[in-house]
């Protein structure tokens, strides 16, 4: 059998990492778009580097932007891919509110162009086109939980512009007969997760407040309910979606919700801190209660190392997500291997690990940068 091809837009993300890990061990040849940026932006898949001058490398990067058509259009020409994944996106929803006209350029446009590349070049019996679609189309949900066949109803720029690349993916598979489909993932983390993501954001946050390298985390909306799964589970999943004999839509979740506070108390509890949250809305606040063992040298019981700061609060709120992933489960065999509390696990000891070298390197007298915002 010939080597498959895959391109891999976003393949700098959380899930374009997992993604390509996944692929190259599948014996895959990998394509990456990255964009240019005045610094590194690769942390995340540094380690399958491969220099170019290596012969027989399996991973690729371009230079490449969901903005510039013809840039897509050449690298699809030239890659002529057998498995495109859209993992490309301004991701983060707060921030598509800030930029709503550049989101819809990506997340929205940008899909389309990789459409009309793959139909242009004549590519489309041969490539098959995965779309990251998100549980964020249920926005104002409209079914508990939510399935393929829920309404959509977005809630953001962000969800609104996926929604558009949803039902073109869906329009080029009934019009042009292309294998192309949607997988409607619910939030999925990792310790690869973007810092500004509220998930990772408390794991950092509580880490570097356990080493005493910060007070106090703010945070927004502490009742918004998501179901979250972890992200090397849900890139199997986008890989099995492309492998089937017809194209198919696909809800991909765990089935069970937590809020936001759940997940507060529980990286806490990782650390040996036990909370407390008292006071209501914008006066919540989480309170240390105990602490068991070394991991939090840096607070003591009294501390208020959680508030709730109404600037991360959104224009209009998702407040409550709970996927339903049965048909993923009975069509593919999918089920989610890894729970909550291992990934969270996990997170923190990652999250940990860094903090406690900052905190060396403090000692001996470096300035440890720390980020508030979003
Ligand atoms: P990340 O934010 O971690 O990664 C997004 C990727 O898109 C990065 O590689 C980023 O590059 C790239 N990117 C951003 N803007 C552009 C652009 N203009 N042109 C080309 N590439 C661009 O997201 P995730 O990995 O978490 O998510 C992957 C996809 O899945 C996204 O489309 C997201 O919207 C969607 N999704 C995610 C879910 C989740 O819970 N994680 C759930 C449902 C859907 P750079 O590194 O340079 O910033
Ligand atoms: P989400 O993820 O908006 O669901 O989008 P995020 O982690 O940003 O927010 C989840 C919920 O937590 C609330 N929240 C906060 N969020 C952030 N970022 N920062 C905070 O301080 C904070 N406090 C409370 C939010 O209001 C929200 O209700 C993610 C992205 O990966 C999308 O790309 C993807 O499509 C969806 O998940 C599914």
């Amino acid at each position: 059998m010939t080597q498959k091809k895959a391109l891999i837009t976003g393949i700098t993300g959380q899930d374009g990492s997992y993604l390509a890990e996944f692929l190259l061990e599948k014996g895959y040849e990998v394509h990456g778009i990255k964009r240019r940026a005045s610094s590194f932006n690769t942390s995340r898949i540094d380690h399958l580097y491969q220099d170019p001058h290596e012969k027989n490398r399996k991973l690729h990067l371009h230079y490449g932007d969901l903005t510039d058509t013809s840039n897509l259009t050449r690298i699809v020409q030239q890659v002529q891919p057998d498995e495109i994944y859209n993992l490309g996106a301004q991701s983060h929803v707060a921030v598509s509110f800030e930029a709503p006209e550049y989101t819809a350029d990506v997340d929205a446009i940008g899909t389309l162009r990789l459409l009309e590349a793959v139909r242009l070049l004549g590519l489309q019996e041969k490539t098959r086109f995965y779309q990251a679609s998100t549980s964020e189309l249920y926005g104002l949900v409209q079914e508990i939980p939510q399935r393929e066949s829920t309404p959509f109803y977005p809630r953001s720029p962000y969800g609104v512009a996926k929604l558009y690349a949803y039902w073109i993916t869906k329009n080029y598979r009934e019009a042009y007969g292309m294998y192309a489909c949607n997988g409607v993932l619910f939030n999925h983390e990792s310790p690869r997760r973007g810092e500004t993501f509220v998930t990772r954001k408390i794991t950092r946050g509580l880490c570097n407040i356990a080493q005493g390298l910060e007070s106090c985390l703010f945070v927004g909306n502490l009742d918004a309910l998501r179901d979250w799964g972890h992200a090397k589970d849900y890139v199997r999943m986008q890989w099995m979606m492309l492998q089937q004999d017809a194209a198919k839509d696909y809800v991909i979740a765990t089935g069970v919700q937590y809020s936001v506070r759940d997940f507060v108390r529980k990286s806490a509890a990782e650390l040996g801190i036990t909370l407390d949250f008292v006071g209501t809305g914008v006066e919540e606040k989480a309170v240390v209660r105990s602490i068991e063992g070394d991991a939090a040298p840096g607070v003591k019981p009294g501390d208020v190392i959680v508030s709730v700061d109404p600037r991360y609060f959104r224009p209009a709120e998702v407040e409550t997500l709970l996927g339903d992933p049965s048909l993923a489960k009975k069509d593919l065999g999918w089920i989610p291997e890894i729970t909550l509390d291992e990934m969270i696990s996990e997170m923190v000891a990652n999250d940990l690990e860094a903090s406690r070298q900052h905190s060396l390197l403090k000692t001996h007298g470096y300035r440890v940068a720390v980020s508030k915002e979003d």
